[in-house]
């Protein structure tokens, strides 16, 4: 049978204006660095699931209760993701369906609490989500968020001020998982605090969620009630979001995705989610994910050694926050200068900052793609340097060597290869 797949040549005879800003797209992320944490190179098997007629298909529901017909190939792509996920990360019951690590989020308040209710989570400006309580997103509209942060002396989650703040207000919910958070989270802790005022405990793992599929760092699943994330971070997937329970919640997590908060599913991501379960499943995969703590772990390193403070001291997951107070650049400033060197990385504010966020004091930066692209220790140190050059120099012509530079050090590992 002919795979009726992405065919290029078509797209570019049809609509020449947008196949030439996906050529111009591919070509910016294979001539620079991408250091932003938040996103990796998926493989072409992940790109090929997600280019395939199966999102012509509406099948709202779930495998073998269908609002639809013709659901039957559909239905074993899901059933297949489904156990994949369940396999790979020890869970009594996953749902593919959430489109975004946001709406695995709303669903998860959906099937747990109503509007008004209180929910505790971290605060954003210190490293949490949107979906934590910000007050221009619905989770900050619709609840009451209390929220806990980190200690100002070591830039770590305080777990007594987190069971202080539990205690006091009473969530319905306790969220934990962050955007910018460097360190490993006390799930254990959480779920003490969560028992001991009859919370229930979500986890959203949407940055971290690929290095527990790569064994490099304790798995919240065994402690929370739900866990959320996103499939496209470190765990190299589609675009879109997942979410992992224990079986007491199926049903209800189920009835929050859909019909709740969503109609018909995305089985082309869907399907494409399986791919990279399948692909998270191997031993190739867990080296990959201990080697992204190892390169972040490089990275901020060489980044000390150059004069810039890494926030709590240093990482042990795949991104790290940068406070770059001593070079005299703000986040914004620094973000411009990176991208003028080809260096992809995002200003991010950090804890107790003095800048506004569209400032920031801080950058992020994360290992996820690089690592993919077959980089190591050593290249770490050579990325930390052309940072800090980018970052220092006010001048134009110190970033177009540094451009050359960075083409020079991705050209020997593409992250797609050139035909
Ligand atoms: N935008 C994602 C990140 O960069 O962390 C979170 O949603």
């Amino acid at each position: 049978m002919v795979f009726w797949g992405p065919d290029f040549s078509e797209l570019q005879q049809e609509d020449p204006e947008i196949a030439e800003i996906i050529l111009a797209e591919l070509e910016r992320a294979r001539s620079g660095l991408q250091l932003i944490a938040s996103e990796n190179f998926t493989s072409p098997a992940v790109l090929a699931a997600l280019g395939s007629t199966l999102s012509n298909k509406y099948a709202e529901g779930y495998p073998g209760k269908r609002y639809y017909g013709g659901c039957s190939e559909v239905d074993r792509a899901e059933l297949i993701g489904i156990e994949r996920a369940k396999e790979l990360f020890g869970a009594e019951h996953a749902n593919l369906q959430p489109h975004s690590g946001a709406s695995a989020n709303i669903a998860a308040y959906g099937a747990f609490v109503a509007p008004g209710d209180t929910v505790m989570a971290m605060s954003l400006s210190h490293g949490g989500h949107l979906t934590h309580g910000s007050p221009v997103n619905f989770s900050g509209k619709w609840f009451n968020i209390v929220s806990y942060g980190v200690r100002p002396e070591d830039d770590l989650i305080d777990m007594e001020e987190v069971r202080r703040i539990a205690i006091e207000n009473k969530p319905k919910m306790i969220i934990c998982g962050a955007t910018a958070y460097p360190r490993l989270i006390d799930f254990a802790g959480f779920r003490d605090i969560a028992d001991e005022v009859g919370a229930i405990m979500m986890v959203d793992a949407a940055h971290f969620i690929g290095l527990v599929a790569g064994k490099a760092i304790p798995s919240p699943v065994p402690y929370a009630d739900v866990v959320c994330f996103t499939t496209h971070k470190v765990l190299r997937g589609p675009r879109g979001g997942m979410m992992l329970c224990k079986a007491e919640h199926a049903a209800k997590i189920d009835k929050a995705v859909f019909p709740m908060m969503q109609g018909g599913p995305l089985m082309h991501a869907v399907a494409a989610k399986a791919v990279a379960l399948k692909e998270a499943s191997t031993p190739e995969y867990q080296a990959y994910a201990k080697q992204v703590i190892l390169n972040a772990q490089a990275l901020v390193s060489g980044l000390a050694d150059r004069g810039m403070r890494p926030v709590s001291g240093g990482t042990d997951t795949h991104l790290a926050l940068i406070d770059i107070t001593s070079t005299g650049v703000t986040g914004a400033e620094a973000e411009i200068r990176c991208d003028a060197g080809r260096i992809t990385l995002n200003k991010n504010a950090i804890p107790f900052d003095q800048q506004p966020p569209s400032i920031a004091s801080g950058i992020r930066v994360g290992t996820p793609s690089v690592t993919t692209q077959g980089m190591g220790i050593a290249q770490m140190d050579v990325i930390a340097d052309l940072i800090d050059r980018a970052v220092r120099s006010a001048d134009p012509q110190e970033h177009a060597v540094i451009a050359k530079q960075t083409e020079q050090l991705v050209s020997d590992f593409p992250a797609y290869a050139r035909g």
